[in-house]
C-alpha cells in the first residue's frame, strides 16, 4: 500500500504546533503568567494594526473583535504548521526553521510586552524545543533514513506518536490556559470585597428619568455598559497587591495601597463616559454612578511641580492616557480615581480595582482602567498610547444627541409616536434638544431633569406619525448656548460630529 506522506506531514506540523503552544502555556502557567506566546502575539497585533483596520474589526465583529482576532491567529498558526510539516519532509530541516522563526517571533513579543517578567523568554523557548522534537520524531517515521521514497513509512509509529502528542497537547494546553486565567480567583476576590460606604451620594432629582419604551435608561447597567480597550485578556489585578505610584515632576514620589486610597474617603459621582470612536448615533457612551477619590487630592500628596501640564496615567497592561493637569486639579471638575460603578466594585472589564474617570474628556485621554501609575509630566515630553496612532493628544468630548427610539430597522404604527433619546455635553450640560421631522421646523423636545452637568439628559417628543417613510433629525444646545456641531467629522483625530438623522418606517 502506498502511503501518502504529505497529508501525514501536514498532520505532523499541526501536532508539533499544538505541542509548541501547549508546552509554552504550561511554562507560562508555572514561570511567567504574562508570557503566553499566542496572547502576546495577539496583543502585539492589536498594538501594530493600523487604526482603520481596528475600527473595521470593531464594526464588523462588534464586541467579538478579540475573539475574531484569536480565531484569525489560530488559522495563521494552522497554515504555518501545515507548511512546517511538509517542508520538514521535503527539505529538512526547513520545517524546524519555520518553528524556530515562530518561536523567535513570540519570544520577541513576550519579552517586550509591558509587565514582562525575567522568565518571559521561557515559554517560547521551551515551546520551540518541544515542538521541534515532536516534528523531527514524526517526520522521521515518514522517511526512515534507509528506505527508498514512498517505502518503509512507519505508519503505526507515526500515528501512535501523533495521537499521544496531540492528545497531551490538548489536555495540557487547554488546562494550563484555563488555570492561567486566574480571572476566576480575582472574580472571587472582587465578589468578597466590601467597600466602605460613600460619604456622599448623588441626589437624583424628580423627573430625572423619562418613561419611554426603547429609551436608554438614565444609568446604564454595568452589564450593558460599552467596553473599549486594547486588552486581549482582561487584566486581573488583586487589590491587595495593587499600588498607585505618583511620580514624575512632583515634590515627592508617592505610593498608595488600595486601603490608603479607600482611607481618603469615597464620594459618589454621576458621570457619562464617551469613547472617541463613538459615531454620531452610536452606542459607545454610557452613564454610571461612580464612587471614588478626587484625583486632585491624590496629586496634592505628591505636589506637582511648576511647568507640568499633563498627567500620563498608565495601566497595568501598558496602556497610557494623556490628561491635561488642569482637568485633574480644577476644583470644578470631578476627576476621580474610581473604585465602584453603579454601586458595586468596578467590574473586571471596566478596570477593577481602580480606574480614572474624568468628566468631559474622551476615554482614551482620561479613563485609564487598571490604573497603576500617574506620571506628572508635559505634553512636550511624553505621549500616550493613541497619540502616535492618529488621535489628538487632547480630546474634550464633543456635545452630541442621539435618537434611541424609533429605530431605523423597526417600523412603528401610525398615530402618536414617542421619539426619544439622550444628549450630552459633559461639564457644561444640555439646555435644549430639538427634533426635525422630514427636514421641517425644529421642535423643542421635553428634557429629563438633569442629574448634573456631567451626565446625559433624556429627551422626548410626541410625533403624530403618518404612514410612509420619514426622516427624524436631532440636535442639542448646551447650557452656554452653543449649538451642536452640524458639520460631519470622522472619529479620528478627536471625535465624530454631526447631527443624527434616521429614516423610519411608519405602517398605516
Ligand atoms: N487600560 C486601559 N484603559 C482604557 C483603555 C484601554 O485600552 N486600556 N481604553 C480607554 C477608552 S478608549 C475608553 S473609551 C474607556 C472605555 O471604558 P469602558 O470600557 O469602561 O467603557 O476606557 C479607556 N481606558
Ligand atoms: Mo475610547
Amino acid at each position: 500500500m502506498r502511503t501518502r506522506r504529505y497529508p501525514l506531514a501536514a498532520i505532523a506540523g499541526v501536532v508539533s504546533a499544538a505541542v509548541f503552544l501547549a508546552a509554552a502555556e504550561l511554562v507560562a502557567l508555572l514561570a511567567a503568567k504574562e508570557a503566553s506566546p499566542l496572547l502576546a502575539l495577539g496583543g502585539f497585533v492589536i498594538d501594530i494594526v493600523p487604526q482603520p483596520v481596528k475600527e473595521l474589526a470593531i464594526a464588523v465583529f462588534g464586541a467579538m473583535d478579540k475573539v475574531a482576532l484569536l480565531a484569525g491567529l489560530g488559522v495563521a498558526v494552522a497554515v504555518a504548521a501545515v507548511l512546517a510539516g511538509m517542508l520538514q519532509l521535503r527539505f529538512p530541516p526547513s520545517g524546524l526553521i519555520v518553528i524556530g522563526a515562530a518561536g523567535a517571533a513570540t519570544l520577541a513579543t513576550t519579552v517586550t510586552r509591558p509587565g514582562a517578567t525575567a522568565l518571559a523568554w521561557a515559554p517560547s523557548v521551551v515551546g520551540v524545543v518541544a515542538g521541534g522534537v515532536v516534528l523531527v520524531a514524526l517526520i522521521r517515521r515518514l522517511r526512515p533514513p534507509s528506505s527508498a521514497p514512498e517505502e518503509g513509512v512507519d505508519r503505526r509509529g507515526f500515528l501512535l506518536i501523533a495521537t499521544i502528542a496531540g492528545a497531551s497537547a490538548l489536555v495540557v494546553g487547554l488546562g494550563s490556559r484555563a488555570l492561567n486565567g486566574v480571572t476566576t480567583s480575582i472574580t472571587a476576590i472582587r465578589e468578597a470585597l466590601r467597600l466602605p460606604s460613600p460619604r456622599s451620594r448623588v441626589t437624583i432629582p424628580d423627573g430625572a428619568e423619562l418613561d419611554v419604551p426603547g429609551l436608554s435608561p438614565l444609568f446604564t447597567p454595568n452589564a450593558d455598559f460599552y467596553r473599549v480597550d486594547t486588552a486581549l485578556t482582561v487584566p486581573t489585578v488583586d487589590p491587595a497587591e495593587w499600588r498607585l505610584i505618583v511620580d514624575g515632576m512632583v515634590g515627592e514620589r508617592i505610593e498608595l495601597t488600595f486601603d490608603d486610597l479607600l482611607a481618603m474617603g469615597l464620594d459618589e459621582y454621576a458621570v457619562t463616559l464617551t469613547c472617541v470612536s463613538n459615531e454620531v448615533g452610536g452606542g459607545l457612551v454610557g452613564n454610571a454612578l461612580w464612587q471614588g477619590v478626587p484625583v486632585r487630592d491624590v496629586l496634592a500628596l505628591a505636589r506637582p511641580q511648576e511647568g507640568a501640564d499633563m498627567v500620563l496615567s498608565t495601566s497595568v497592561d501598558g496602556f497610557t492616557a494623556s490628561t491635561p493637569l488642569t482637568s485633574l486639579t480644577d476644583d470644578a471638575i470631578d476627576a476621580i480615581l474610581a473604585v465602584a460603578m453603579n454601586g458595586e466594585p468596578l467590574p473586571l472589564e471596566h478596570g477593577f480595582p481602580v480606574r480614572m474617570v474624568v468628566p468631559g474628556l474622551y476615554g482614551y485621554v482620561s479613563a485609564t482602567k487598571w490604573v497603576t501609575e500617574l506620571t506628572v509630566t508635559t505634553f512636550a515630553q511624553d505621549e500616550a498610547y493613541w497619540t502616535p496612532r492618529g488621535y489628538s493628544a487632547k480630546a474634550p468630548i464633543k456635545m452630541s444627541s442621539r435618537i434611541d427610539t424609533p429605530r431605523s430597522g423597526t417600523p412603528v404604527d401610525a398615530g402618536t409616536v414617542a421619539v426619544a433619546g439622550v444628549a450630552w455635553a459633559q461639564t457644561v450640560g444640555i439646555s435644549r434638544v430639538e427634533v426635525s421631522i422630514d427636514d421641517g421646523d425644529w421642535q423643542e423636545a421635553e428634557l429629563s431633569a438633569p442629574v448634573n452637568e456631567d451626565t446625559w439628559v433624556q429627551w422626548k417628543l410626541a410625533w403624530e406619525a403618518e404612514a410612509g417613510t420619514h426622516y427624524i433629525a436631532v440636535r442639542a444646545t448646551d447650557a452656554d448656548g452653543n449649538l451642536q456641531i452640524q458639520e460631519r467629522a470622522p472619529i479620528a483625530p478627536d471625535g465624530a460630529s454631526g447631527w443624527q438623522r434616521t429614516l423610519v418606517t411608519v405602517r398605516g
